[in-house]
């Protein structure tokens, strides 16, 4: 069945692939399944037909025939469960790349998304007090995660639902500039950017900010 995903009509990133509706549509394209967009502006979000979907008013969502579902790493499990190729069948490789999943949005994502709030006030008192801890932060994590990599090709051995969720955490780190001090980490990112699904998932969040551009 065709699955339906909410995206920003107007993402704040300005086609950066940084709003979270790029890791399911990366996800949909590396399993080869085709899916329609829904695009939502901020006040359709906080509707309630919305939030009949996500209660928390946020995109993505994803519904297919009746499951409707929010949160990207569910969502990204609810693929995998349905496709080959994201999700390993041995059942502790599959257990250790939904920990990684975890690992992505719950220990890496946490001070990269400080340092995305920081920067957006980077003109007030306490972004400029707390960014060089979030600095610190960030660096720590990424010290253990490159430790952790080192030259491997993929997380945990084949490329899975894990590499997508950790990618798509690490890019919103870019614009820091500390993401280059980590070589392992930078190939890594290099690597699952230049894989044509992701770079096809790129390509249809770019084409809805083009549009909207185009539109005023
Ligand atoms: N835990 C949820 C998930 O993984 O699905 C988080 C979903 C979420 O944060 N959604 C955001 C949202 O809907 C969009 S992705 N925000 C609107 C709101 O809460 O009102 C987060 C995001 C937004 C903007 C940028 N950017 O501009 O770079 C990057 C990421």
């Amino acid at each position: 069945m065709r699955p339906t995903i909410t995206a920003f009509a107007t993402s704040p990133d300005r086609g950066q692939g940084l709003a979270r509706d790029m890791r399911v549509r990366w996800a949909l394209e590396e399993v080869g399944q085709p899916y329609d967009v829904r695009l939502v502006t901020f006040k359709q979000m906080k509707q309630p037909a919305h939030r009949a979907l996500n209660p928390f008013g946020q995109i993505p969502t994803y519904e297919e025939g009746d499951l409707a579902l929010f949160e990207t790493g569910s969502i990204i499990i609810q693929i995998a469960q349905n496709h080959p190729g994201l999700l390993p069948d041995d059942a502790h490789a599959r257990a250790r790349a939904i920990t990684w999943m975890f690992a992505a949005v719950s220990t890496i994502e946490q001070p990269i998304v400080e340092y995305q709030n920081a920067r957006f006030e980077s003109d007030k008192n306490w972004a400029k007090e707390r960014m060089p801890a979030i600095k610190d932060s960030m660096r720590t994590r990424f010290n253990e995660l490159s430790a952790y990599l080192g030259d491997a090709e993929w997380i945990d051995g084949a490329f899975s639902a894990a590499d997508i969720m950790m990618v798509h955490v690490m890019l919103r780190a870019r614009s820091s500039g500390i993401l280059e001090e980590f070589s392992h980490i930078s190939a890594y990112l290099a690597r699952a950017q230049a894989r044509p699904a992701h770079q096809r998932a790129f390509a249809a969040q770019l084409a809805v900010f083009a549009e909207a551009q185009k539109a005023g």
